[in-house]
């Protein structure tokens, strides 16, 4: 869609902690604009609605969908209500995005696709870290082939940031890092290297107050022959607090990828030269840092998703591809409790 074309009308469901990020975003996109808000909780909807001068407002989801013609919806709750509302929104026939963790368990991404698919309507799982500028930097070096065929890598988020004032559902909850943030560490693992082919993890607990995990260690191989660790903790209390920076390294053939702390990306050539490139995110007017980094990407993947309903092109995060992340979660769980026994992933790949 041009700039001067009208803007696709979208609503947000879930006015939380997280969606002032999609809210600011989505204002700052003149290819879409946010007619209307849903959330069950009156005080955020009230807040979000002044704070954001959106004043058609609705506290549940059958009233936005029986009183909105909505070109898409956006959908920021948490996991347990997600597919009650995009099962919804592709029977009104509405495009939707859904925020990450995309489901509880298969079965629900499973019902979810084949909603949607049924019904013809495009969806998104909102998987925005693959967005972040350091990232799409990291993907670009690969591409130019500067250090030929890669063969090892390691994506890696380590923090003691306290997540938990922000996000209280995090401390609470049976699942704790995997699920919340390794999802996306590993998405980046996918977006790097490829398709996993068998996968090994185990889990710790180290922060006596929350419920689960908060410690995670991922052995992978990848469909083309790379080794990849994907290891995350918030129970990391390092010289430097890096929250949220994902540190890359990589090795290939003809020389190294490493993504350093504060977004520095060295790529250095056997015998030849070492260029650092400084992939810093913007930091938008909106925007406060540390979280600029993932404030930018929310605003990226929002932009790819607008694009991608002008271009009639799926998501590169549709609700299938996501599958392949959430089969992993699912699996590193399941290989942590079993004794970090190792796991065929292209024998459990569900049919979708
Ligand atoms: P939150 O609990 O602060 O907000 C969720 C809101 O949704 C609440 O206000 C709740 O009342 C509302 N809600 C829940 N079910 C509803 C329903 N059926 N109808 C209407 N409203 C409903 O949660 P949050 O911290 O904003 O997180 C939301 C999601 O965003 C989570 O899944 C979280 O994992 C994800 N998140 C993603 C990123 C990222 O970078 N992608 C970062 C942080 C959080
Ligand atoms: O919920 C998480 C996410 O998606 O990014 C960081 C976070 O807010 C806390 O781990």
């Amino acid at each position: 869609m041009s700039s001067t074309s009208t803007p696709r009308k979208g609503a947000l469901i879930g006015c939380g902690f997280f969606s002032k990020n999609h809210l600011h975003a989505w204002a700052q996109l003149p290819g879409a604009e946010i007619v209307a808000l849903c959330d069950a909780n009156p005080q955020r909807l009230q807040e979000a609605s002044t704070e954001f001068g959106i004043d058609k407002t609705y506290a549940s989801a059958e009233e936005l969908f029986a009183s909105e013609k909505l070109d898409f919806v956006d959908i920021a709750t948490t996991v347990g209500s997600h597919r009650a509302l995009v099962e919804m929104a592709a029977r009104q026939g509405v495009p939707c995005i859904c925020q990450k963790p995309f489901a509880n368990t298969l079965d629900d991404a499973v019902a979810m696709i084949q909603a949607c698919r049924r019904a013809g309507v495009p969806l998104m799982v909102h998987e925005n870290f693959r967005w972040q500028s350091s990232i799409q930097a990291v993907r670009k070096a690969l591409d130019q082939g500067h250090i030929g065929q890669p063969f090892w890598g390691r994506v890696s988020f380590r923090s003691a940031y306290d997540v938990f004032s922000g996000q209280p559902y995090l401390a609470t909850e049976d699942r704790f890092i995997l699920q919340d943030l390794g999802i996306h560490i590993i998405d980046i693992a996918r977006f790097l290297f490829g398709e996993v082919a068998t996968m090994s993890a185990s889990t710790t607990r180290i922060n006596p107050k929350i419920r689960g995990e908060d410690v995670a260690t991922l052995l992978m191989k990848h469909r083309s022959g790379l080794t990849s660790v994907i290891d995350c903790s918030y129970a990391t209390a390092n010289t430097k607090e890096l929250f949220p920076q994902t540190l890359i390294e990589i090795d290939g053939a003809l020389g190294t990828l490493r993504l350093g702390a504060d977004y520095q990306l060295t790529i250095h050539v056997k015998d030849g030269d070492t260029q650092v490139v400084d992939c810093a995110p913007p930091l938008h007017d909106w925007a406060q840092r540390p979280w600029h980094n993932i404030q930018d990407s929310v605003l990226n993947i929002q932009a790819h998703w607008l694009q991608c309903l002008s271009d009639g092109r799926e998501p590169q995060t549709s609700g299938a591809d996501n599958l392949r992340t959430l089969l992993l979660v699912e699996k590193a769980y399941e290989s942590a409790a079993g004794q970090q026994k190792t796991i065929d992933i292209v024998k459990e790949t569900p049919p979708c």
